[in-house]
């Protein structure tokens, strides 16, 4: 039981939500590893969603709402983490959700669907159920996809994501928008957008965004999307690490 007075609560909590995923076979021991990498990073960051981040949270609603296919892609962190705010952008823009692991076993695969099976309904792509296809140029067992699902889209949410998967993706042809608290990992320096905020921060900002901006004109859209730039979001974000506490 973590004390709600203890000055770290926040992170703490976050935490222990990872370690009891962990235990139930969602989040994999490596995924454990890679939230300390984003806490790090989001200490620098000041735990606070940046303007840079903002930006990008409005270029990914603008994205998704105009992409003709849109796949959010749910691992074992995401699902841990912001599972249910992935369940409601998917029903929001009414688009599939798929569960692609990096650390892929059929095991964790399935308690990953389960813990989103009930909300998700429909939205979900169970893995038993759908064709397979293989995404070229990804050495993990992360390149086999569903073709109704990743296989098949325009645009991939793929949030703390390893590096060749999106590199792989971005091959394809396909718009990638990724959420990953270092600036610097191959992901966010690949990703046409990356928001660099932690995901249980930025995901609930998303789906505001999308539920407002989807009444939107399709020309406003469009423009958010040709102004942002993703660069100028990194050197941005960057400057916050390196200055904001000076
Ligand atoms: O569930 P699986 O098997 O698919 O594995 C998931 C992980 C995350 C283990 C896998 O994709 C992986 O190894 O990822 P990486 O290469 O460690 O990259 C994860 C990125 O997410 C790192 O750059 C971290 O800084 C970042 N990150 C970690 N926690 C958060 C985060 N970004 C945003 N919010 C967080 N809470």
């Amino acid at each position: 039981m973590i004390d709600p007075k203890h000055p770290r609560y926040q992170s703490l909590l976050i935490r222990e939500k990872l370690t009891s995923a962990f235990k139930r076979g969602i989040t994999s021991s490596a995924g454990l590893i890679a939230h300390g990498r984003g806490e790090a990073f989001d200490y620098l960051l000041g735990e606070k969603t940046g303007a840079f981040a903002h930006e990008a949270i409005k270029a990914a609603a603008a994205t998704l709402i105009l992409s003709k296919k849109a796949v959010l892609s749910v691992n074992g962190n995401a699902a841990a983490l912001a599972g249910q705010s992935m369940i409601l952008i998917a029903k929001t823009l009414n688009c599939p959700l798929e569960v692609n692991l990096y650390h892929h076993s059929l095991k964790r695969v399935e308690a990953i669907e389960d813990l989103l099976q009930k909300k998700a309904g429909s939205h979900l792509l169970k893995f038993s159920k759908y064709k397979k296809m293989v995404i070229p140029g990804i050495a993990s067992k992360r390149k086999i996809t569903l073709r109704e699902g990743i296989g098949s889209a325009d645009c991939i949410f793929i949030p703390l994501e390893d590096g060749d998967r999106s590199h792989a993706l971005k091959q394809l042809g396909k718009r990638v928008i990724t959420v990953d608290l270092n600036p610097l990992s191959r992901t966010a320096q690949a990703a046409d957008i990356t928001i660099i905020d932690n995901i249980v921060r930025c995901l609930p900002l998303l789906l505001n965004n999308i539920r407002k901006m989807r009444n939107y004109p399709k020309e406003n859209l469009e423009k958010t999307v040709k102004g942002y730039d993703n660069r100028k979001i990194i050197r941005q974000a960057l400057k916050v690490i390196c200055y904001h506490n000076l």
